[in-house]
């Protein structure tokens, strides 16, 4: 009887971690609209920071697809997607949609060609233009109104936080450009132009497709009861509709606010926020430090070749490692000052 249960138990135990590791794999984050500003069709997933900076006369295209940004699976756009422009000045121009296909990864993990659009305008005004799109998808029982800025021109930071006056649409309070990694955006959002309170805000960051294989795979290795709370990263919004959260990564980062539900579909607003990394460049910082100290080790070592040499002259009487030591100490104290000075 107790052999029996044991097996049964066992056999449950392999079926439930079985189904739970089914669910984790595929579980889903968040689905986004994404607009990539990108150099060309075949590069749309090639997206930088840099894209979202235009000059004068431009022509910028804008990308959309439909997936999952942090692990790169796509979907097929089901529906053609509504673009449209805010200039700087306020102006707004309707873009036409052309369908396109783009190379991806299902959400099983398999190679394949998804529905997606792309549109082009001119930038022809200093300053932030504001590409603003609509997307319904009955499937995920989604609308996006999503908004994204092109800025152009040294100190032209005029348009960034304009009120477009979507049904759903993020206000941002944070100048959406010259961001770097670990800064702390913040914005409101509004439903019918009214502040959006208690509201789940979801933050996700863009992978390229091998990035977003790696590090879906180190998640699911350290954070087995729950990868995807890593995936997409969850705040509120306040009673005034504002929120604030940390991108922490330099990359490309969405923040949808999920507002009501109307005819079956959940109305989000969602901004688009390009990353630069850590400003001055780490690099330079972390090289420029540690040379001090290579310069006091090479003359430590230096002297204490001079005094084993002296000692292999002498034979006897040789200073020995307490003069050797005060010898060091004298040249950490002097490099100290000297560091202390500068
Ligand atoms: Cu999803």
């Amino acid at each position: 009887m107790m052999k029996r249960r044991k097996k049964v138990t066992t056999i449950a135990t392999i079926l439930l971690a079985g189904i739970l590791l089914a669910s984790t794999v595929w579980m889903a984050s968040a689905h986004f609209t994404m607009v990539f500003p990108s150099d060309s069709e075949d590069t749309v997933w090639d997206v930088t920071p840099e894209d979202y900076i235009a000059e004068l006369g431009d022509t910028k295209t804008v990308y959309m697809m439909w997936g999952h940004p942090y692990e790169h699976i796509s979907f097929d756009m089901a529906s053609v997607p509504e673009v449209s422009v805010m200039k700087p000045d306020g102006t707004v121009e309707q873009l036409t949609t052309t369908q396109i296909t783009v190379d991806g990864m299902d959400e099983e993990g398999n190679p394949g060609t998804f529905v997606a659009y792309k549109a082009s305008f001119t930038v022809d005004q200093m300053g932030d233009s504001i590409v603003f799109v609509k997307y319904e998808d009955e499937d995920q029982k989604l609308t996006d109104y999503v908004k994204m800025v092109i800025h152009c021109g040294v100190e032209a930071w005029e348009g960034w936080d304009a009120e477009i006056g979507q049904k759903a649409e993020i206000v941002p309070f944070t100048r959406p450009y010259g961001l770097e990694e670990g800064f702390v955006f913040t914005g409101t959002t509004l439903y019918d132009g009214n502040a959006l309170p208690d509201a789940d805000v979801e933050v996700e960051m863009y992978h390229t497709l091998d990035l977003g294989k790696e590090v879906v795979e180190t998640a699911e290795t350290m954070f087995p009861y729950d990868p995807p709370m890593m995936f997409t990263r969850v705040t509120k919004t306040n009673a005034a509709g504002e929120f604030a959260y940390t991108l922490d990564e330099p990359g490309i980062w969405f923040v949808g606010a999920y507002g009501p539900e109307i005819g079956g579909l959940t109305q989000r607003s969602v901004f688009i926020i390009p990353v630069l990394d850590a400003f001055p460049p780490k690099e330079e910082a972390e090289a420029a430090a540690p040379a001090g100290l290579e310069e006091l080790k090479s003359r430590v070592k230096s002297l204490e070749d001079k005094v084993a040499a002296l000692k292999t002259s002498a034979g006897k009487g040789a200073p020995g490692f307490g003069a050797i030591a005060a010898i060091a100490g004298l040249l950490i104290v002097v490099y100290l000052v000297k560091r202390r000075k500068r």
